[in-house]
C-alpha cells in the first residue's frame, strides 16, 4: 500500500487550488470589487444568479459571511428564525444569528427536512407577546444529516407555507450543486420557491476561497452594505474570483464522481462489525455512520486510520464523518475501503 499521500477525508474543505484555478488566478483582470471595479468578480456574481436563476448575486468571503449578511438583510432584531435542529447556521456559526444578527433561533424536528405543517405551526400568530418570524432557513444538502438532499418538492412545500405566512426564505445552499446532481435537476429549480441562497465555492467545488449569496437585486443591495459592515468589502478579489469561475465550469460536471467515491466508501462500511449507517442518508459526498464496538471508538478508529495514511475526524466518541472530494481519487477509495476492512475486520 503506498501512504506517502495522505488521504484528507475530514472535509471536502480541504482541496488543494487546480492547476487550472491557480493559472486563472495569476491571468485573473483584477479592479476595486468595493467600487464595483472588478470585472473578474463582476462575471462570478452574474454567472452565479444566472445558474441559480436569481437577478444578482455577491460574492462573499465564507458560507458563513453568506448566510450572516442574508440574515441580516432579510430580518429585524428581535424577530425570530425558524430552522432544523440540525442546521449548520444553529450548531457551527458561532452563534452569529443571535450575536449579530440578534435573532432567536426556533429549531424545529426534523433530521434535514421539516415538516412544513411543524414550520407553519411555528409562525407564532402577531400579538404583543410574540417574536415575530422574520425568516425561515432550509438546508440543502444538509451536513449533520450526512449530505442528505431537499428536493424540489421538499423546497416547495415549505416556501409555500412562508408565502402564505409572507415571511422570506433563506437556503444554506453550501452544498446545493451536489444536491443538483443527485437529484438530477437544476439547481435553479431548488432555489426558485426561495428569496435567497448562499453556495460555496470551496467545499465540493474545489475553488480555495469564497461563497456567493444569490437573490432579488433590492435583496443583494442590503447584502452588500452588510457585508461591508462585516468587513467583507475586499479589493482586488478578482484574484481569488477566477478561481470559482474555473470551479463553475470544470467542478460541477465531476460532483457526481465525488458522489460514486461516497457510495463505494459507504457500501464497504456497511458490511463491517459494530458499524451503524443509514445508506438513504449517502446520496452526495458524504458518509456518516456510527460505530458500536467494545473495542473501539470512533477517535480511536481515525487513530488507527492515521496508521494508513487515512485523515478522518471524529465527531464524538462514537460518529465518524467522511467527505469524499477532488483531491480523494478512485484508487484512494479503494485503499480507504481496504484500510477500513482490515482494521474493523482483521480475519
Ligand atoms: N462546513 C464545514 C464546517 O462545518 C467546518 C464542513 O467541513 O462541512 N453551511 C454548511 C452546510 C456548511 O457545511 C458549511 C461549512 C458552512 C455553511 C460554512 O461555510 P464556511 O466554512 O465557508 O464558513
Amino acid at each position: 500500500m503506498n501512504e506517502s499521500t495522505v488521504i484528507d477525508l475530514r472535509s471536502d474543505t480541504k482541496t488543494l487550488p487546480s492547476d487550472l484555478m491557480r493559472k486563472a488566478m495569476a491571468e485573473a483582470e483584477v479592479g476595486d470589487d468595493v467600487a464595483g471595479e472588478d470585472p473578474t468578480v463582476n462575471e462570478l456574481e452574474a454567472r452565479a444568479a444566472e445558474i441559480l436563476g436569481k437577478e444578482a448575486a455577491l460574492f462573499v468571503t465564507s458560507g458563513t459571511q453568506g448566510n450572516l449578511v442574508s440574515l441580516l438583510a432579510h430580518t429585524q432584531p428581535g424577530q425570530k428564525i425558524i430552522l432544523e435542529q440540525d442546521a449548520h447556521i444553529f450548531h457551527y456559526e458561532r452563534g452569529g444569528l443571535a450575536r449579530i444578527a440578534g435573532l432567536l433561533a426556533h429549531p424545529l424536528p426534523g433530521h434535514g427536512a421539516m415538516d412544513p405543517a411543524d414550520v407553519e405551526a411555528a409562525i407564532w400568530p402577531q400579538e404583543v407577546h410574540r417574536a415575530p418570524t422574520g425568516l425561515i432557513e432550509l438546508e440543502n444538502t444538509h451536513n449533520r444529516a450526512g449530505g442528505s438532499c431537499l428536493s424540489v418538492e421538499q423546497t416547495e412545500a415549505i416556501c409555500e407555507v412562508a408565502r402564505r405566512h409572507r415571511v422570506p426564505v433563506h437556503i444554506d445552499g453550501a452544498r446545493i450543486f451536489d444536491a443538483a446532481v443527485a437529484l438530477e435537476v437544476p439547481a435553479c429549480q431548488l432555489a426558485a420557491p426561495a428569496d435567497s441562497v448562499t453556495f460555496c465555492l470551496s467545499k465540493s467545488l474545489g475553488a480555495p476561497v469564497g461563497s456567493l449569496v444569490c437573490g432579488s437585486a433590492e435583496f443583494i443591495a442590503r447584502a452588500r452594505e452588510f457585508r461591508k459592515i462585516l468587513g467583507g468589502g475586499m479589493r482586488q478579489v478578482g484574484i481569488i474570483a477566477a478561481a470559482g469561475l474555473v470551479a463553475l465550469e470544470h467542478e460541477l460536471p465531476r460532483l457526481h464522481e465525488d458522489h460514486k467515491k461516497a457510495r463505494q466508501i459507504a457500501e464497504t462500511l456497511q458490511e463491517l462489525p459494530g458499524v451503524y449507517l443509514d445508506i438513504t442518508t449517502v446520496q452526495t459526498n458524504m458518509v456518516r455512520f456510527e460505530l458500536h464496538r467494545d473495542d473501539m471508538t470512533a477517535p480511536d478508529l481515525c487513530a488507527r486510520l492515521a496508521d494508513y495514511g487515512i485523515n478522518a475526524i471524529a465527531q464524538d466518541a462514537i460518529r465518524i464523518r467522511f467527505v469524499t472530494h477532488r483531491d480523494v481519487s478512485f484508487a484512494d477509495v479503494e485503499r480507504v475501503c481496504s484500510a477500513l476492512r482490515t482494521v474493523l475486520a482483521p480475519d
